[in-house]
């Protein structure tokens, strides 16, 4: 047996329209729109630099199943440079670019293998002197919805070579993200694989490593949900299958979610200092890459109540994309940092643990909220009770279906301040007068 090296990478959903972020001149929303394409031309690289012998894509190789040719043309100009390394390529299609999407008839090369809706099996030998080193297993989407499980069909492995399954499916049912091809862990470990490349699931994670069992993660984060490095592995396979995984980042703009503490701050411009020196750090972190941020506004001082009344914060955003947005056009937005929005999850100077503890009308509330809280997807908790109607709305009911829990969460802490705020200014207000 000998060795040999791959690329495992999965959901490039090239051509991802990123809409829905908001104060984008035209230079800087094309810079990002591009952040695809730009990651599918680092993997390119990567693969030629590291002398490769064959890459895996498992799954969402588009980001819509109206595939624009755009993005079909953009991905055959990377097989094409691939090909002319030597470096072959193998694909299966997911959920978001099923073999019935729309797109335009090509003819693919040779060294590009594309799995069709039944698994199948084929053999891959090594670029330099095309010894068969490995059996790769997979099946393409046929539609969308793939909802039975697709691993267990898989060709059994024979004897002799690494065995590779392209695999894009939820494992153990991950209630974060669309059940598709769902199956286990242990229906993966069973099937007698030496690598499950899996995809589906954007963040990176291993979920076991005899046998491998990886989720590479996308190549680029595409909302706010999607933080941290993406990209892809780089796989070596010795003559004794011993495996080694190693991560390389392809992104160009990374999302980021930092906190912005006021509890030490005495005044805003204080406050606004601390965030200048924080933004700072991190384009210096990340002076190759466009920084995208959600400031987190944390802790509890009289900041709060000027933060959350006015236009400060406004004010002050549009204030630091003008900045960035100008410097970006001298620097091609590396380096840059562009705050996505402010999440203002601050407070007022209150002692809410005091008031928890206190027998009064601002006490309960206080406790009725910190309960309604913890059950927050109870269909008979006060928050999806006062939902309901909102979600008789299609639109709204989409945009409400997609907020993740700690979205959800974060609302009913803002509400728990505001009333509190409102609850307390009364109340000081009585004891004034009472006086
Ligand atoms: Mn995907």
């Amino acid at each position: 047996m000998v060795s040999f090296r791959f690329i495992h990478a999965a959901d490039l959903h090239l051509d991802s329209p990123f809409i829905g972020i908001s104060g984008l001149d035209d230079d800087l929303r094309s810079f990002i729109q591009e952040s695809t394409f730009r990651a599918l031309e680092r993997l390119v690289q990567l693969a030629i630099g590291e002398q490769v012998d064959f890459i895996v894509i498992s799954g969402d190789v588009y980001d819509s199943s109206n595939i624009s040719l755009r993005a079909q043309l953009r991905f055959l100009d990377s097989l094409n440079r691939l090909g002319q390394e030597g470096i072959a390529v193998y694909v299966i299609h997911g959920n978001h670019d099923p073999l019935d999407s729309t797109k335009l008839s090509m003819t693919l090369p040779s060294h590009v293998h594309v799995f069709g809706a039944e698994p199948a099996a084929v053999t891959a030998v090594r670029r330099s002197d095309h010894q068969e080193v490995a059996v790769i297993a997979g099946m393409s989407y046929p539609t969308s919805k793939v909802t039975d499980n697709i691993a267990i069909r898989y060709p059994a492995p024979s004897p002799g070579l690494y065995h590779i399954g392209l695999l894009h499916a939820n494992v153990d049912g991950d209630p974060q993200h669309e059940t598709y091809a769902p199956c286990t862990k242990k229906e993966l470990v069973q099937a007698g694989f030496h690598y499950w490349a899996l995809g589906h699931i954007h963040s990176r994670r291993t979920l076991q490593e005899s046998p491998y069992i990886v989720y590479p993660g996308n190549i680029q984060g595409r909302h706010v949900r999607e933080t941290g490095p993406k990209g892809c592995y780089v796989v070596d396979v010795d003559g004794s299958f011993n495996t080694k995984l190693s991560f390389h980042e392809l992104d160009s703009m990374r999302w980021n979610i930092v906190e912005a503490p006021i509890d030490a701050c005495r005044d805003v411009d204080e406050w606004r200092r601390s965030l200048e020196s924080i933004l700072t750090e991190t384009a210096r972190a990340n002076a190759d890459r466009l920084s995208m941020i959600r400031v987190r506004i944390t802790g509890r001082s009289p900041v709060h109540r000027q933060l959350e009344g006015g236009h400060i914060l406004d004010e002050l955003l549009t204030d630091l994309r003008r900045r960035e947005a100008a410097k970006g056009k001298t620097c091609g937005y590396l380096g840059c940092v562009w705050i996505e929005s402010f999440s203002l999850q601050s407070g007022d100077a209150i002692d809410t643990e005091r008031l928890l503890a206190e027998d009064s009308f601002t006490g309960d509330l206080l406790r009725l909220v910190r309960k309604e809280q913890e059950r927050i997807h109870d269909p008979d908790g006060v928050v999806a009770k006062g939902l309901e109607p909102l979600m008789e709305h299609a639109e709204i009911r989409s945009l409400l279906d997609e907020m993740t829990p700690e979205e959800m969460l974060d609302w009913v802490r803002r509400a728990e301040e505001l009333t509190l705020g409102l609850l307390l200014r009364d109340r000081s207000r009585e004891e004034g007068a009472g006086r």
